[in-house]
């Protein structure tokens, strides 16, 4: 069923975790990943009970929590898992190798309960050896996304940039994927050219009520990215924002299902 709904992106990929994404969208015949930026622990409880069942991934911010322990914290990983969601941390690694695998440990250990982060590529290409050593050092795998563009205005990740970051990570059977920008269909087209088939494109910066966001965000449209390469819509507010978590968030499935129905 996956095989058929996702084509030539099943076929080619050789990452278990790609496949695992895969299998979830199609069951839950949703490509979203909630971004779960609310800043309490009740907070957070309350959303993922009410769009779990619409999301196939959840993306966290661990250290944007006010009243984060390590406890609730544990207890929340666990809820996420019986929903069947992947468990996304955007720590926006950015440091040398060692210093990023031991970041994956500290205080929130992220190494122990991530399934997927990000990283910048600004370092050099180390950092995805760190990353994927630090889930080694507890016996756990998981996948690197490389931000190849960002969804904000006067990002300084210029086209240049980009293509050594897609060139680089094409390689490394580490990384999952990448972030794409979600808000400029063009700009993603072209980037799925470059990328191939045989990884992922996450995308933020999506929004059914598309134009300029807060602080220099920028939305687009949900369908358009889903068609022009993206396999994954990162949404944040335009789900733990509205008055009806879960009738958006149920929304948003829709929209990404639909795409990729239509895309295939
Ligand atoms: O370029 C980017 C990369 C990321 S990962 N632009 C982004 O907005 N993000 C993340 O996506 C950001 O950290 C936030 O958690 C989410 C977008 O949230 P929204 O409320 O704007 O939908």
């Amino acid at each position: 069923m996956a095989a058929e709904i996702w084509g030539e992106r099943w076929a080619e990929s050789t990452s278990d975790i790609s496949k695992k994404y895969m299998e979830i969208a199609v069951k839950k015949r949703s490509l979203v990943c909630l971004a779960a930026d609310r800043n309490t622990m009740a907070g957070l409880f309350d959303l993922i009970e009410q769009v779990g069942p619409y999301i196939a991934a959840l993306k966290t911010h661990v250290d944007l929590v006010d009243d984060w322990t390590a406890g609730e914290w544990s207890r929340f990983c666990e809820v996420a898992d019986a929903a069947g969601l992947l468990i996304f941390e955007d720590r926006k690694f950015a440091d040398i190798g060692k210093i990023t695998r031991n970041q994956m440990g500290g205080i929130y250990d992220i190494r122990s309960w991530s399934d997927l982060v990000t990283a910048h590529l600004i370092s050099g290409p180390d950092i995805v050896d760190g990353i994927q050593a630090a889930w080694s050092d507890v016996s756990r795998s998981g996948g690197v996304l490389l931000l190849a563009q960002m969804s904000s205005r006067g990002n300084l990740l210029n086209p240049k940039y980009t293509d050594e970051v897609v060139a680089k990570g094409k390689q490394h059977p580490g990384v999952f994927g990448f972030i794409g920008n979600g808000s400029r269909p063009d700009e993603l087209r072209e980037l799925r050219q470059k990328v191939g088939s045989a990884k992922m494109i996450w995308t933020p910066g999506v929004n059914l009520a598309v134009g300029d966001g807060e602080m220099g965000q920028r939305y687009g449209d949900p369908r358009q990215a889903i068609l022009a390469g993206s396999d994954c819509i990162i949404v944040g507010s335009g789900i733990h924002k509205s008055s009806n978590p879960a009738d958006s968030a149920k929304k948003y499935a829709d929209a990404s299902w639909n795409a990729l129905i239509e895309r295939e």
